[in-house]
């Protein structure tokens, strides 16, 4: 009996919803490589990773799985898995040259070829916008603490549209905003590396504003049916003991780490607690009258990264510490803890609660917005055996348990309507450069060899019977 028999013939198993959307997701500077062909131009990904010291072993993304040159190849991977729909980025450099001007043609016609090649495969396009590759001019001038930069953003959005809008259907503004606004000018730990707390409050607020324009941007070109988006990686957040002062530490990090981005985007207004807790570090006058009505422009989904919960207390961090504090107004109240449990190869703990948790709280404080898990996933130490396969039962294990976790959400009434699987490929992880694999599909970086791993035919299997097995594999 095969697994798949089995799964066919389980009682126990977990039925997603029909219609369910299965997908896989990759960002463009973590797969594509070409860094300068076709006129694409620089961004602070580019500029960061050769800068000595700041990416694991030197390692940069100017060919990463060479995917901008085996494009096709990796499409028909995704065929085979049979996913529904496939979340990529688009490289803003690579489309309009420094971030400013017309539409670069090659650079476009790279990623109609992959729409087209998508859609003759029977998958859909989602694209997102931004998943941090800024071109490296518009930091030069200022970046993202500067407000041009979110003008600028609107205007490659609407370039985007006019290209794709006829045949993209999912469109994606940023991905985790959090991330490229808190370590890449809070703590300086991602490009552009910069370490200012103000730096990063104002970078927050105009990644808002940017989205807001961007959606304003494409509704104008989009047909009615098209969705737009936003990806936000929630903290899914644990205080260590019940009491108050750890209660407080929980609602420092989710003002500076969730509603930041959430009640800009879905209620119109910066939360008061975040602009009392930061006000040693700004008064909040780069926020214009006028701008949270563009950042609360509607949507029509909302898009969840989940890897692991975050665990705090009350109190300061403890010093020293490799590089400094990303929590602006919180770094003094608050210490982050290890979860108990199994770890990825990130260090990062196997937690799917966190998840569930994430989902239902989603359900209660945004009702009517619907949800998709836009990215979820495991680094381990995978390699080929002699055989030629690459065993890897913990991501099984690991997806096992986060997929069981977003359908405890749907049956607990959350609108979950789909789950993209971080990653496809093996691939770029920012710092930690090549030394983590996140992919179901395993690369050998030296020869580009793609070999799906035991993932990728699991992940097969629960696309085809639109169910997870009941219960955890040992
Ligand atoms: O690889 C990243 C991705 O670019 C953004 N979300 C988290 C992933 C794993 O760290």
């Amino acid at each position: 009996m095969t697994a798949l028999d089995i799964l066919a013939s389980d009682t126990t198993g977990l039925r997603f919803p029909s219609g369910f959307r299965w997908g896989t997701a990759t960002a463009a500077y973590q797969i594509e490589g070409a860094a300068t062909e076709d006129g694409r131009t620089p961004s602070i990904w580019d500029t960061f990773s050769r800068t000595p010291g700041k990416v694991h072993n030197g390692d940069t993304g100017d060919i990463a799985a060479d995917h901008y040159h085996r494009m096709p190849e990796d499409v028909a991977l995704m065929r085979r898995l049979g996913v529904t729909d496939y979340r990529f980025s688009i490289a803003w450099p690579r489309v309009q040259q420094n971030g400013r001007g017309p539409a670069v043609e090659k650079g476009l016609d790279f990623y109609r070829r992959l729409v087209d090649e998508l859609l003759n495969a029977g998958i859909r396009p989602v694209a997102t916008l931004y998943h941090w590759d800024l071109p490296q001019e518009l930091e030069s001038a200022g970046g993202w603490p500067q407000r041009e930069t979110a003008q600028r953003f609107a205007e490659y959005a609407g370039i985007m549209a006019d290209a794709l809008g006829d045949r993209v259907g999912t469109w994606t503004t940023l991905n985790e905003p959090w991330c490229a606004a808190f370590l890449g000018y809070g703590n300086g730990v991602h490009a552009p590396g910069r370490a200012s707390h103000l730096d990063s409050l104002r970078a927050a607020h105009h990644f808002n504003l940017a989205h807001g324009w961007a959606v304003r941007a494409l509704r104008e070109v989009l047909p009615d049916t098209s969705e737009v988006s936003l990806t936000l990686n929630l903290h899914a957040l644990r205080p260590l003991t019940p009491s108050a002062d750890d209660l407080d530490a929980v609602r420092r990090i989710d003002a500076v780490g969730n509603r930041i981005f959430l009640d800009p985007v879905f209620h119109g207004r910066i939360p008061d607690d975040l602009i009392r807790d930061t006000a040693a570090i700004t008064d909040w006058s780069f926020v214009r009258d006028g701008d949270l009505a563009v950042t609360s422009t509607p949507i029509d989904s909302l898009g969840i990264n989940y890897y692991s919960p975050t665990v705090v207390a009350a109190g300061e961090r403890e010093s020293p510490s490799p590089s400094p504090s990303p929590w602006a107004g919180a770094e003094r109240h608050v210490r982050f803890l290890p979860a108990p449990g199994p770890r990825t190869a990130m260090d990062w703990p196997v937690d799917a609660d966190g998840l569930y948790e994430l989902l239902t709280r989603l359900r209660d404080d945004l009702p009517g917005v619907p949800l998709l898990v836009t990215e979820n996933g495991a680094a381990y130490h995978d390699y080929t055996n002699p055989s030629g396969r690459v065993h890897d039962p913990e991501r099984v294990s690991y997806l096992h348990s986060h997929l069981s976790a977003v359908h405890r959400a749907i049956e607990a009434g959350t609108d979950v309507r789909g789950y993209f699987l971080w990653s496809l490929l093996d691939n770029f992880e920012w710092a930690y450069g090549y030394s983590k694999r996140f992919g179901i599909v395993h690369v050998d970086f030296a020869s580009q060899r793609r070999t799906p791993k035991e993932s990728a035919d699991w992940y097969a299997q629960v696309i085809a019977l639109n169910a997870v097995e009941g219960r955890q594999e040992g």
